[in-house]
């Protein structure tokens, strides 16, 4: 079905058959203004080159125009509807897919809908004052886009609460725009998102492995017996591409442009050069990396298990997997801590679900690491390159919570780990030298000298186009 652009609120869900939804989120959206004005990006600018869902099929799904950012027209769009489509998974495998929510799972999907639907806003205020300080008009452009596209994921998350939870749902829809980031009284519900993005290598990194961590736990609940859960976070598995996109190739242009001063200049100290030595670099994605990980949960979780056997929350590409989806039996090989070794154990697959979420989500990192040495490689740098560090280091939640491990996968003491720390997790230091790179390009086709150009414009457009207008 094709997006309504002429109602206030645009949608392919026909809300306005449903008038009494149609008021409520009419009354939503108000507040919803009123948070990205006071929250939203702190630039001002007169119009963004931006893409604009149209269509949720696969052909021309967005168009691309010049608006202005306020005006972006924020709606509700969920994928097609398959009306044969039966739960994959859990113990209601076969049966077909739920349009309501049975009474028994209400409170779990609720809860699994608000920290989904908490990080979107969440991300939007990390990043709101990263526009001060762009590289260039293009990631400038890339920025207002994952912005305006975060906050439409807060509106598939909000039409979700407010369709299906009754008056629960709507007061859970508004203290989303009420806790923030960072915040010491309402903070948002999971640890990465109260952390600053206080600069573009910060943002990279986000949006390479936060961004990446939102890819799979979408993919989860792409799989969820409740149909409307499922669609809407297809579609916007659909959005979230780019956003990774922009992790990925600003930390190849990072990468690039640190090998070309290595090389040019024969040192690893590049930072009086105006450019991000590879240590800090590492540094960074020591912490990113870290933080991300952080939000699969812990390893072993009953929750999980629940969600699972209840048909909530699938896993990664569930229709793929070759045993019985139901895993009453399987076993799996997770990580343990025993006489201060990490070692190898048996477990229920069942209860290991975060563990395999996390498994091939730390898969899809290495490719970015693959990537990134391959740049450095054809830059002419020699050496380690770049790494992940060890799934242990520098963990707040799950097994390693509490434990001193290196990002060599050693367990040291508190001590030892507290003396490491300047050389594996960003200093004060290592901050004020990137802090004192941010400078704002806004000259069509200029570009800061602390990373390469991108390899293309966005939508075919050149690169001096003027994807800003102030
Ligand atoms: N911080 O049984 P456990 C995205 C809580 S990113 C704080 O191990 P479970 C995006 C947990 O809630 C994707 N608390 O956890 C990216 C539980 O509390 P209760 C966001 C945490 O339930 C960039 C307790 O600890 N989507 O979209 O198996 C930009 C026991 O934990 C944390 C989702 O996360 C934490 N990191 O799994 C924009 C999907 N971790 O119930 C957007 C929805 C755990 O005992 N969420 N806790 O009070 C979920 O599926 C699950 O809630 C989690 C945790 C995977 C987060």
């Amino acid at each position: 079905m094709s997006i309504d652009y002429t109602e206030r609120i645009p949608n392919n869900v026909n809300l306005a058959e449903d008038r009494r939804l149609q008021r409520a989120l009419e009354s939503w959206q108000p507040a919803f203004l009123h948070w990205w004005g006071e929250m939203g990006p702190t630039l001002p600018t007169h119009d963004v080159y931006l893409r604009t869902a149209v269509a949720v099929g696969r052909e021309g799904w967005a168009n691309f125009a010049r608006v202005k950012v306020p005006e972006y027209r924020w709606g509700i769009f969920l994928a097609e509807r398959d009306p044969d489509r039966q739960i994959a998974f859990g113990q209601h495998k076969g049966e077909p897919a739920w349009q309501q929510i049975p009474g028994e799972h209400r409170s779990s999907l609720q809860r699994l809908i608000v920290v989904q639907g908490d990080t979107e806003p969440a991300s939007v205020e990390q990043q709101r004052r990263l526009g001060l300080t762009a590289p260039s008009l293009y990631d400038l452009r890339n920025l207002f886009q994952v912005n305006v596209e975060e906050g439409r994921h807060l509106w598939a998350m909000v039409y979700l609460l407010h369709a299906y939870f009754g008056r629960a749902g709507r007061d859970e829809a508004e203290a989303l725009l009420l806790r923030n980031s960072g915040s010491e009284d309402s903070p948002r519900i999971l640890g990465a998102f109260n952390e600053e993005t206080p600069d573009w290598l910060s943002f990279f990194m986000f949006t390479y492995f936060t961004d990446r961590d939102g890819k799979y736990q979408l993919g989860t609940l792409k799989e969820s017996a409740f149909d409307p859960l499922s669609r809407t976070c297809e579609f916007m598995l659909k959005e979230e591409a780019h956003h990774m996109f922009v992790g990925t190739t600003g930390v190849d242009r990072v990468v690039e442009r640190t090998a070309v001063l290595m090389r040019e200049h024969d040192t690893d100290d590049v930072a009086p050069l105006g450019g991000i030595p590879l240590a800090v670099i590492q540094k960074y994605l020591n912490f990113h990396y870290s933080v991300s990980l952080d939000l699969f949960g812990g390893e072993t979780s009953t929750n999980v298990a629940n969600y699972f056997t209840s048909g909530l929350k699938g896993r990664w590409q569930e229709e793929r997997r070759r045993d019985d989806h139901v895993l009453t039996r399987e076993v799996t090989t997770v990580e343990q801590i025993d006489g201060g070794r990490i070692v190898a154990a048996e477990l229920p697959a069942l209860i290991a679900l975060n563990h395999d979420l996390r498994t091939a989500y730390i898969a899809d990192c290495q490719t970015g690491i693959t990537r990134w040495n391959r740049i450095l490689a054809a830059g002419g740098v020699t050496g380690p390159g770049l790494r992940l560090p060890h799934v242990g280091f520098n963990r707040k939640v799950g097994l390693f919570a509490g434990c001193h491990i290196t990002p060599d996968g050693q367990i040291v003491d508190a001590a030892a780990w507290e003396a490491g720390r300047p050389a594996w997790l960003p200093t004060p230091a290592d901050k004020a030298h990137v802090e004192s790179l941010m400078r704002p390009v806004y000259e069509p086709g200029k570009i800061a000298a602390w990373l390469a150009p991108p390899r293309n414009g966005i939508n075919g457009q050149p690169l001096d186009y003027s994807y800003v207008r102030f």
